[in-house]
């Protein structure tokens, strides 16, 4: 699936990487293989990172808080611009969903490395984001048509979508302000709380009601596009194992989809991204129950567990990214996708594994597993101090095997060959979770992993 670069138009020379952490190293490794030269941005916290050191040059774009540094748009345009950069990828988190700085970026006439502005917006309004796919032919979970402001609209809104209901903000992020509602009373009592939260969290008192799922699967399916017409899926990854909203662990194929589920999930996402035009890499979030499939939100840009998506695959999505927005086609079609293997991501946090407190520091030792199936995302070292500043992801063991059984028992091996000392990581909650039933029989909801930490205080 290589594709000879003679043959196309030359890429990009220069790219600016506009994040940190492992990602920046995972699209300055694609870069490199690519024959790209990498710009590393990094704030005055980040001076010693692994990003810093592996990128051609690096500019210093600011101090140690999020918005004077990753977040800071002029900062960013200005090192790109100084630097000759004739693009700028976003990673994950900070600006890479913004639609303001995709423009910006585009008006400086460089390329943004993801979607267009506009399909930025769509999805960054989960009303709009959920008419669109709707328009698409996409199933959508049930729900008022748009925002409900007064008791009668909510009540009529609750007669069509039946109980149990919950109550989303429009402009609320990772579950933050849902509430469910089991009849009348609770729901007005709940909507008006929860107006009142979203104005107080979101500076915007919307909200909008869907029928509330119990026991769903958090289903996920990778898509990317080029900019002459071509739309492939790479199946799908089951990200149901989640803490207070952050994923912790990560499969892909899911074990809880039959091939037809994924025939079907497939098909459906790739009619609705060629009908909207999409460019670059995508990711349509579902909720999973009972055989049926509802969207939720799509995210536009690569995502942290892009990884095992490639373990089943065997294509770069970073690399197809980059080619993708410097307008090549893509180097494959839905026919050359088979999956193939199981892929598990374990995400370890430099945090306690069992009170989930955060633990900055300095490493004062470190080894990582390899071998067979083995593959770690991390920006790691011995002797470097994570700082306290950023999100707490400091790894991605990703580990590939024939079967789900085999993956699992790579996942093991790898966990207990891993040494990070100095601070205090996830690994042991890893550790606990390949050895569990549930995990090993693939049996599992999105409730799963939060009521079994609440047995463990018990
Ligand atoms: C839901 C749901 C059940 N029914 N929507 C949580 C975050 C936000 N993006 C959507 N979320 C949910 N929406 C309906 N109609 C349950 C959740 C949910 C969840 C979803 C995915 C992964 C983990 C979750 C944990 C709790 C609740």
């Amino acid at each position: 699936m290589t594709t000879p670069a003679h043959t196309e138009k030359p890429l990009f020379k220069k790219i600016l990487i506009a994040n940190r952490g492992e990602i920046a190293l995972r699209i300055l490794r694609a870069c490199r293989e690519m024959g790209i030269k990498t710009v590393a941005v990094h704030s005055t916290a980040d001076s010693d990172s692994m990003h810093v050191r592996l990128a051609d040059e690096s500019v210093c774009i600011g101090s140690a808080p999020s918005k004077n540094s990753y977040l800071n748009m002029a900062a960013l345009i200005s090192a790109a611009e100084v630097t000759g950069a004739e693009a700028i990828h976003p990673g994950v988190g900070f600006l890479s969903e913004n639609e303001k700085f995709a423009a910006m970026v585009e008006e400086h006439k460089m390329t943004f490395i993801g979607p267009t502005p506009h399909h930025i917006a769509i999805m960054g309004d989960k009303i709009s984001a959920k008419n669109t796919m709707i328009a698409l032919g996409v199933p959508v979970v049930p729900g008022s048509a748009g925002s409900v402001s007064t008791d009668e609209e909510a009540l009529s809104a609750a007669k069509a979508i039946g109980y149990p209901i919950l109550i989303k903000a429009t402009s609320g992020g990772g579950g933050k302000g849902m509430k469910v509602a089991h009849n009348d009373d609770e729901l007005l009592a709940n909507v008006r709380l929860a107006k009142i939260e979203a104005k107080a969290n979101f500076g915007n008192d919307e909200v909008y009601m869907e029928r509330y799922l119990g026991a769903p699967r958090h289903i996920e399916v990778q898509i990317i596009c080029d900019t002459h017409g071509n739309v492939v899926h790479l199946g799908e990854r089951d990200c149901s194992i989640q803490r207070r909203h952050q994923k912790v662990w990560e499969e892909a194929p899911s074990p809880g989809l039959t091939q037809k589920d994924r025939e079907r999930l497939g098909d459906i996402v790739t009619q609705a991204m060629q009908k909207m035009g999409y460019r670059g890499v995508g990711t349509l979030e579902f909720l999973f129950e009972k055989g049926e499939f509802f969207f939720m939100e799509m995210n536009t840009r690569i995502q942290v567990e892009h990884p095992i998506t490639e373990m089943v695959t065997g294509v770069d999505l970073v690399r197809e990214q980059i080619r993708v927005a410097a307008g090549h086609k893509l180097s494959f079609t839905q026919e050359d996708i088979n999956i193939k293997g199981h892929a598990i991501e374990c995400r370890i946090n430099a945090e306690d594994a069992v009170t989930f407190i955060p633990s900055p520091g300095k490493v004062t030792g470190y080894h990582a597993p390899g071998g067979i199936g083995i593959r770690v995302d991390s920006h790691l070292y011995h002797g470097y101090t994570v700082p306290p500043h950023y999100d707490s992801l400091v790894s991605k063991l990703i580990v590939f095997g024939d079967t789900r059984e085999e993956c699992l028992t790579r996942v093991e091996r790898a966990l207990f060959e891993y040494a990070i000392d100095g601070i205090s990581t996830t690994i042991p909650l890893h550790q606990r979770l390949a050895k569990e039933k549930d995990i090993q029989s693939g049996d599992y909801t999105i409730h799963w992993l939060e009521k079994k930490l609440k047995e463990n205080e018990a």
